[in-house]
């Protein structure tokens, strides 16, 4: 069932990786000036903001209420295993104290780190940690301005290039991720964010691996970390000598998973919760406990991990928004998360309105939309053993897979059929999980 056995880069070594589809749920945490702004974290893109403007953002950075050792302890109780905050996001603005920057946290009116205090408080409540480090960075002065860059539309954008050089900026993040990996103790994720070669803007090339210079890159990570996870926007060639590490489709769940030259690939999607990564007040598009929770499922149903996101608000909590989500995952861990830790795909095929996760003789059915009283899966008669819902143990009745017509309820069954007979009210969970023993 688990597809991390078969994956490119694990095979053959003592597999420092093989935490990760048994944890499956992560917490992202996309957190930088742009809270502040509260209007989605590509808004000095959006707005075309220009760095004297953004400024005001750095100068008011004040994060007092930040706490992480209450973001751990909410993640933790969300049920999720590993957390990957932004050490840097495309603003350039750094949460540690860099020595090869100014534009820090350390430099604002917080004036202090915020990265060690991080990576203590999520260990300490037994949750791996990662970064994100954007390859973007609109504050570097020897970034080239390209079509994504919030100067893209200056009228002096190509004389200003003139005195950039993209091989300083590549030096500079070696540098900052040498920081980053030498730091802060043993580091479990590296989340780069993201290439675009072919994004050519009025005659400013886009970037990828030469900018970069990917190849270097990711092999100082090796060498500093070896057992990382590195995700898979450097733009390096999917060859052997860089097999992906991890695929990392964002925003949405794919149709099947996600393989590389037709091998399986180590993959986690990421989602938000209101459909921007950084804080955004005044946004409608908050996901519901059903989608909350279906994404969650439809993620390891598909053999891959969900990486959560939160955005803090610049006094740097989490939003009741936010916490409610974290608590309707929690909620429904609490009682599910045997259909999740370690749990992949499944040999069988679910009925519509179900997704089935599975671990060893144990097949999860994850009722997604509410059946009356029914259920008929094909290829499981005589196959079960015990069925049970997960939350409460209570067991579950099939019907005679021998029996053509089951004379009491009408209900026609047949060879190779498995029909659960279900309460007609649907118990109280978000999605409730029916536990088959095979
Ligand atoms: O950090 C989060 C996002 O800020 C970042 N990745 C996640 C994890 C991300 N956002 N967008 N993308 C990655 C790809 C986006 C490309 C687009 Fe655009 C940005 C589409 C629209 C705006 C660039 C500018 C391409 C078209 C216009």
């Amino acid at each position: 069932m688990d597809s991390a056995h078969t994956i490119s880069g694990s095979a053959g070594v003592a597999d420092g990786k093989a935490w990760f589809p048994q944890d499956r749920f992560g917490m992202f945490i996309h957190f930088g000036l742009y809270a502040l702004a509260a209007r989605h974290e590509w808004v000095q893109h959006r707005e075309e903001i220009s760095p004297e403007n953004y400024r005001k953002y750095f100068e008011n950075f004040d994060p007092d209420l930040y706490d992480p050792k209450e973001w751990a302890r909410r993640a933790r109780e969300a049920g999720m295993k590993y957390v990957v905050l932004t050490a840097k996001h495309h603003e350039g603005f750094c949460l540690w104290d860099s020595k090869f920057t100014d534009y820090k946290a350390t430099n604002t009116p917080y004036g202090k780190d915020l990265l060690t205090a991080y990576v203590e408080a999520f260990r300490a409540e037994g949750l791996k940690v990662g970064f994100y480090y954007s390859l973007i960075d609109w504050h570097h002065p020897q970034f080239p301005i390209d079509g994504i860059h919030p100067l893209r539309n200056h009228p002096d954008a190509i004389e200003m290039n003139k005195s950039r050089d993209v091989r300083h900026y590549a030096e500079y993040m070696r540098n900052q991720v040498t920081e980053l990996l030498t730091g802060f103790g043993e580091i479990s994720v590296i989340w780069f964010d993201f290439s675009y070669p072919n994004r050519e803007y009025r005659g400013m090339p886009g970037k990828g691996r030469n900018d970069w210079e990917s190849e270097e890159l990711i092999g100082l990570v090796r060498k500093l970390q070896p057992n990382i996870i590195v995700g898979d926007r450097l733009d390096l060639p999917t060859d052997g000598n860089f097999p992906k590490d991890l695929a990392t489709p964002e925003q949405y769940t794919p149709r099947v998973a996600p393989t590389i030259n037709g091998q399986p690939v180590r993959w986690e999607v990421c989602h938000t919760l209101s459909g921007s990564w950084g804080y955004h007040r005044d946004e409608g598009t908050w996901k519901d406990e059903g989608q909350l929770i279906n994404i969650l499922v439809d993620t390891v149903a598909l053999g891959g991990n969900l990486l959560m996101n939160v955005g803090p608000t610049a006094r740097g909590t989490f939003d009741a928004r936010a916490n409610k989500a974290l608590a309707t995952y929690g909620e429904w861990m609490d009682v599910n998360s045997r259909s999740i830790y370690g749990a992949g795909p499944s040999e069988f095929k679910a009925p519509n309105g179900t997704k089935f996760t599975q671990k060893g003789n144990r097949l999860y059915l994850h009722l997604q939309n509410w059946p009356f009283r029914h259920v008929h899966i094909e290829g499981l008669g005589r196959k079960v053993k015990y069925a049970q819902f997960l939350h409460d143990a209570s067991e579950i009745h099939w019907l005679d897979p021998d029996a053509e017509v089951d004379s009491n309820i009408g209900v026609a069954v047949g060879d190779g059929i498995l029909t659960l007979e279900l309460p007609v009210l649907k118990p109280d969970v978000v999605s409730p999980v029916v536990e088959l023993i095979l």
